[in-house]
């Protein structure tokens, strides 16, 4: 199989779909695989060390989505790289299409066959392709509230360890996954006040039982929401219902009650955010201030510390990817009905239920 990987295009996003070596690793298996030139460029990933694993280095996007049978990217194809996708292509990659009915139109409208990282499942439950850029918003949510709380950033001046004799910041962290358990242990390796909220009695247990003394736990109620935003300095969003819209579980009215110069972190932006007065944002421009109240909303959060998140992100994609150029994609995905789940698009129809129903396509 002849596989591309173009370059990311999306603002400030370093990271790429495939390593020189991911890329060294599909060609040892007899397959062909065109880069990009400079697509490796933000992880210090240069043409040559790709040709040195028996890549071909070409000089644009067009020769890549024009030539090869499935394209390797990370970041939702923007409007352009959606122009030049075609009947049959594969397209491997984070999608997020619940809440992007623009984007959901073009892949149907372009008959490609589209499998999204984020909805791939695992045979352990979770979302294996999610789990690593999960664990690196996660960890950035902390250090990227803290420079908000910054006063020259807006913030209300407070560092969140606080100091001896000063008390700490105080964290709420709604969702007690992958995303909130990751921040949870940057807030609480700082020394912040640091609360962990969800719905499921199980997970609260869990990070009960791994955090003990160091983080509380408090069951999501509306009002315990309420309440806990109303006390935070910092509050992130780390909710998920895979594939779909993500719940808006912070109202604008509760910005009202919360302290001035508070800071949201929306990591649940990709699914559409979870606070009401969210909208994404970029790393040019990461944050916006309404009542007060200031929003970071970074959609490609990963892509800040695209060495770290490329080879995370590849740890997961790579397997699946040898298996579908080894097998192709529909011998892969009912050797792995995992895999199978990553299917949301294909020839001009929506494949995805919870993407099917929020944006009222017929299965
Ligand atoms: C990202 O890491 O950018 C995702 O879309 C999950």
């Amino acid at each position: 199989m002849r596989i591309g990987c173009p370059r990311e295009i999306k603002n400030r996003e370093y990271r790429v779909g495939l390593t020189p070596e991911s890329a060294g690793e599909l060609v040892a298996n007899g397959h062909d695989v065109w880069v990009e030139s400079g697509a490796g460029e933000g992880i210090g990933a240069f043409d040559i060390h790709y040709t040195d694993r028996g890549a071909k280095v070409v000089e644009t996007a067009e020769e890549i989505f024009a030539n090869c049978e499935m394209i390797v990217k990370v970041k939702e194809p923007q409007a352009g790289e959606r122009a030049m996708l075609r009947e049959g292509q594969l397209l491997y990659t984070y999608l997020h299409l619940a809440p992007d009915p623009e984007q959901t139109a073009d892949l149907v409208k372009s008959g490609c066959t589209a499998i999204a990282y984020e909805t791939v499942t695992g045979s352990h439950g979770g979302l294996p392709l999610l789990k690593p850029m999960s664990q690196v918003a996660g960890r950035m949510s902390i250090q990227a509230g803290a420079t908000a709380l910054e006063k020259a950033n807006g913030g209300r001046g407070v560092l969140l360890g606080g100091v001896p004799g000063v008390m700490p910041g105080k964290v709420v962290i709604i969702g007690g996954g992958v995303v909130g358990f990751n921040a949870a242990q940057m807030a609480a390796g700082l020394g912040a006040d640091t609360v962990i909220m969800d719905l499921n009695p199980e997970v609260l247990e869990k990070v009960g039982t791994h955090f003990e003394a160091r983080a509380s736990t408090r069951f999501a109620s509306r009002a315990n929401i309420e309440e806990a935003v109303a006390e935070a300095d910092l509050v992130v969003g780390a909710v998920l219902v895979p594939g779909a819209a993500a719940p808006r579980l912070v109202t604008r009215a509760m910005l009202k009650t919360m302290k001035p110069g508070a800071v949201l972190v929306d990591v649940a932006i990709d699914q559409g955010g979870c606070f009401e007065t969210s909208h994404a944002t970029t790393h040019d421009e990461p944050t916006y201030v309404v009542d007060d109240i200031v929003h970071y909303c970074v959609a490609n959060m990963p892509g800040a510390v695209s060495r770290t998140s490329t080879y995370a992100l590849n740890n997961v994609t790579l397997p699946h990817a040898l298996r579908i150029a080894n097998l192709g994609w529909k011998e892969a995905m009912r050797a792995d009905p995992h895999l199978a789940e990553g299917l949301n698009v294909h020839a001009g129809k929506v494949t995805y239920p919870a993407v099917a129903s929020e944006l009222g396509y017929e299965l």
